[in-house]
């Protein structure tokens, strides 16, 4: 199926949840795929719309409160507006970005509630949840913490154990405490609505497995496979919440909406006030029409994490609620990492949208640049502030905004800047427009399998097309012998100009508006690319403007230092080990801990860790093995004081007999340093 020969298209982008700024994780993830085909998608006069919002329910808000010591509704005031600002200051280009806060949001939820209870879909099930009897209410997973029953790390959540990364329930957790009394909760019944995910399992086989095969992508196809083939489970769809959509049924008072039921459906609520805002029927772009052929095509760009709620839960209730379209597609991209490491925003591990924008004014084009030349389609992949560097200075600088800018500056220098076409095209000529309007077909192909860094390649092919034959045709010699052919070679480049601006439209939407601006032309849309005659003879162009410039190493140099603060801030605030039991002061006297230098230091062979020293104890020289040595070189040691006890049993490490201990500060990331007095004092000196 040709994905492009539709004539309406509804798409989505992941609506973040209102509780921090985005990063380029997001950007990499839903966003700026999205853009990239809404833009394509209007730039062939389709009817689309594109909607997003913020999701502002949940856990994940309340949480986020909690910490900051706020309301939930100021936090989501709070990143609402700077979400929404940075979307539209770096250019995504939503139809309408929405809240789901809103009251039209909270009516459509509860609509969909009620049409799937009436119809009797929702199993109701009583179940034991914890229960926190000082602030009487139910606890979220996220506000239970104890101990985790694999790796017995004690801050483990009830939905999560972050050390060892297994998924776990509540009631999982050994010693479980609430994070909002601090006290043990107790076990106490509650009732919820369940989708009965299970009785769905054989529609969504045949509509997504058997239907969806060839369509979606690889990473996709695998997690949905891999879930029906474990088999689907009820899911319940209400949570003992304060804080969401009130579930509407009398008997279900202070019981809200599951996040994963209301969010989706925030698409939907968003193209409905974008209706209301713009006169249009939201109908259009969700209900099935009479005609099948008629409906509209929709498609949700998120990340990998959200997958099973597009592919399996969200369509399920669709399709038990009877008159909405499904899915054509969810393109969903892997994960983005950062210099390499995990993105995290606990962290601060990461690039932050509205940072970028201010650090970097008017380069909304380069983020959007590079993010689509490594956009984790398949796979996991990484930004580095290097390869930023790179891509800019080395292909928008050096390829594209060089080539625009030499035919402009040429234009000028020889005629004024007014384009003719000169003595008649050559051979050479022809084939080069012949190559040119191939594009528009490569990019078309490439979108339409949502492979966007191959289209973003594609379109930087045709930049190298326009300096290939600037080089291959040196006008700048041919100007002192023949005019006229410099006017039709510089006619040719100009049409190549023109088409950057129209092919170059879905990426680099600013500068190919300043690319239009320089030509002094009306943006076109994609009927023109490929074009050969895009400007006519005798045009006059506009003045020449400077597309991209250089990334500096100390613009470089100020990113990674900033990384590099936020990892020495973290460790400072990373949880420190539990204090160990009591001990008596005669246990404590019984250590022998002396100030020694160390002599001589060198690895142990055929291993990582050790290091082999003599220490000056002040009572002997002595051998003590010490697992170092990814930490400290022999040389950068040597005539260093430490702390060292010398009474520990010798024990024998690799055939060395270590004799004592030296006693190591240590990180909670593992790194190591030296416990040494502050002033020399002589060896031996006791310690205590
Ligand atoms: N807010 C989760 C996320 O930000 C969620 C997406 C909702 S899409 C309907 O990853
Ligand atoms: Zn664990």
């Amino acid at each position: 199926m040709d994905i492009f020969n539709k004539q309406r298209y509804t798409i989505t982008s992941a609506l973040p949840y209102a509780n921090g700024p985005l990063h380029i994780g997001h950007l990499a993830g839903a966003y700026i795929p999205g853009d990239i085909f809404v833009r394509f998608l209007r730039l062939n006069n389709k009817d689309v719309v594109y909607v997003c919002g913020s999701d502002e329910h949940g856990a994940a808000i309340t949480i986020k409160a909690k910490k900051e010591g706020v309301t939930p509704q100021e936090i989501i005031d709070k990143y609402n507006k700077q979400i929404k600002d940075s979307f539209e200051e770096f250019g995504i280009a939503f139809n309408i970005y929405h809240r789901t806060s809103e009251p039209i949001h909270h009516q459509l939820s509860q609509e969909f509630f009620l049409n799937l209870h009436e119809k009797g879909e929702f199993i109701e099930r009583f179940s034991e949840q914890y229960f926190d009897e000082e602030y009487q209410q139910f606890l979220a997973d996220r506000y239970i913490v104890g101990t985790c029953p694999h790796c017995h790390n004690e801050g483990a959540y009830g939905d999560q154990c972050e050390k060892c990364g297994t998924s776990l329930n509540p009631t999982d957790l050994i010693n479980p405490k609430s994070t909002l009394s601090g006290k043990e909760p107790i076990l106490k019944e509650t009732k919820h609505w369940y989708l009965p995910l299970d009785k769905y399992q054989p529609w969504l086989e045949k509509w997504l497995i058997e239907g969806k095969k060839d369509i979606l992508k690889s990473n996709v196809f695998g997690q949905c496979q891999s879930w029906l083939k474990t088999g689907l489970q009820p899911r319940s769809m209400t949570r003992d919440l304060d804080w969401g959509v009130d579930v509407p049924l009398a008997e279900a008072e202070g019981k809200k909406l599951y996040v994963w039921l209301d969010a989706p459906i925030g698409y939907i609520s968003a193209t409905k006030q974008w209706a209301i805002d713009e006169g249009k029927d939201w109908e259009l772009y969700w209900k099935k029409q009479a005609n099948e052929a008629d409906d509209s095509t929709l498609i949700h760009f998120i990340g990998k994490d959200n997958i099973v709620f597009h592919c399996i839960t969200f369509p399920a209730i669709l399709h038990a609620h009877g008159e909405y379209i499904l899915p054509e597609n969810v393109p969903a991209n892997e994960f983005l990492n950062l210099e390499g490491d995990k993105l995290s925003t606990s962290r601060n591990h990461a690039v932050w949208l509205h940072e970028y924008l201010e650090e970097f004014p008017n380069k909304q084009d380069e983020l959007r640049y590079m993010l689509t030349s490594i956009l984790p389609e398949t796979s996991d992949s990484e930004f580095t502030w290097k390869d930023f560097q790179a891509r800019v200075n080395n292909e928008l600088v050096a390829i594209l905004g060089n080539f625009v800018n030499r035919v402009m500056v040429l234009s000028h220098k020889y005629f004024e800047g007014k384009v003719f076409l000169g003595s008649a095209l050559t051979t050479q000529d022809q084939a080069v427009l012949d190559e040119l309007s191939k594009f528009p077909d490569l990019i078309k192909q490439s979108l339409s399998q949502y492979r966007f860094r191959e289209a973003l390649a594609n379109f930087m092919n045709a930049a190298r097309l326009g300096n290939k034959y600037l080089a291959d045709e040196e006008p700048w010699k041919t100007i002192k012998t023949d005019e006229e052919r410099v006017k039709t070679v510089l006619y040719v480049a100009s049409q190549i100009v023109a088409n950057l601006a129209v092919l170059g439209q879905p990426f680099l939407p600013f500068s190919s508006t300043r690319v239009f601006e320089m030509l002094n032309l009306p943006a076109q849309d994609w009927t023109a690319a490929g074009e050969a005659h895009l400007i006519p003879n005798g045009h006059q162009l506009g003045e020449s403007q400077l597309l991209f410039d250089k990334i500096t190493d100390e613009q470089v140099e100020f990113q990674l230092q900033k990384l590099a603060q936020a990892k020495a801030s973290n460790t400072l605030a990373a949880p420190k080990a539990a204090a160990k039991a009591n001990i008596s002061f005669d246990d404590f006297a019984k250590l022998d801990i002396r100030v020694g230098k160390i002599l001589t230091a060198e690895k142990v062979a055929k291993t990582k860790k050790l290091l082999k020293l003599t220490i000056d104890t002040g009572i002997d020289k002595r051998t003590v093995v010490s697992g170092i040595a990814e930490h400290f070189t022999p040389e950068e040691i040597i005539g260093k004081q430490v702390s060292i006890l010398v009474n520990l049993e010798p024990r024998e490490i690799k055939g060395i007999q270590s004799q004592g201990m030296i006693l190591m500060a240590e990180e909670a990331d593992g790194r190591l340093d030296f416990v040494n007095p502050i002033s020399e004092v002589s060896a031996g000196s006791t310690i205590r």
